[in-house]
């Protein structure tokens, strides 16, 4: 091997080593692996507790009639989506880390067991910007079977809900979750007519 092979094998050796090294800086510089897009709920039914009905008698007023029904119990969920990236300027209505929630779950904890309900959704927050999800908390068939059925002769019962919208950054594909919790109180309330 020349003196002149010699050096120009360790001139591409030490340029090999300063590209990698370039590269790892380049990697510690972007984001770590978090989504671009920071989302999280900025209110959840306004901010009120849900007083779940879980019986309406119809417009006879009567129980046990044919116009009967049962409310399925829906919310409004605001979602915000930020950057993460706070140094970056982001326009409402820009191409940066728009998010789409596709599904969500609902959870309970109380002194009565509720199971985790799972639906679908599709909301999409642009970056900067916010948008309004509409979920169902209880659904009417939870309160045609036990515990809740047993409320419409009386009685209420109270829960925690909690919500999570799960969707994906359509940048990135990273996925991404907001998370709210609402109180639930559930009785046989006094009759209206729905929405
Ligand atoms: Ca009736
Ligand atoms: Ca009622």
């Amino acid at each position: 091997m020349t003196r002149r092979t010699i050096i120009s094998t360790v001139l591409t050796a030490v340029l090999s080593t300063a590209w990698i090294a370039l590269a790892v800086i380049a990697t510690g510089c972007s984001d770590d692996s978090s989504p671009r897009s920071v989302v999280s709920v900025e209110t959840i039914n306004e901010g009120q507790v849900l007083d779940s009905d879980v019986y309406n008698n119809g417009s006879d007023q009567l129980p046990g009639t044919e116009d009967d029904y049962i409310i399925e119990d829906q919310v409004a969920v605001v979602i915000q989506n930020r950057p993460h990236d706070i140094g970056l300027e982001i326009r409402p209505n820009g191409p940066f880390g728009a998010v789409v929630f596709d599904r969500y779950e609902v959870r309970f904890s109380g002194e009565e067991t509720l199971s985790p309900l799972f639906g679908a959704i599709h909301l999409r927050v642009l970056s900067g910007g916010t948008g309004t999800g509409i979920v169902t908390v209880v659904p009417a068939g939870y309160k045609s079977m036990p515990p809740l059925l047993a409320l419409r002769t009386g009685g209420e019962m109270f829960f925690e809900c909690e919500v999570t919208l799960i969707g994906t950054e359509e940048d990135s594909k990273d996925e991404v979750r907001a998370i709210a919790s609402i109180p639930v109180h559930c009785a046989n309330w006094a009759d209206t007519e729905p929405d």
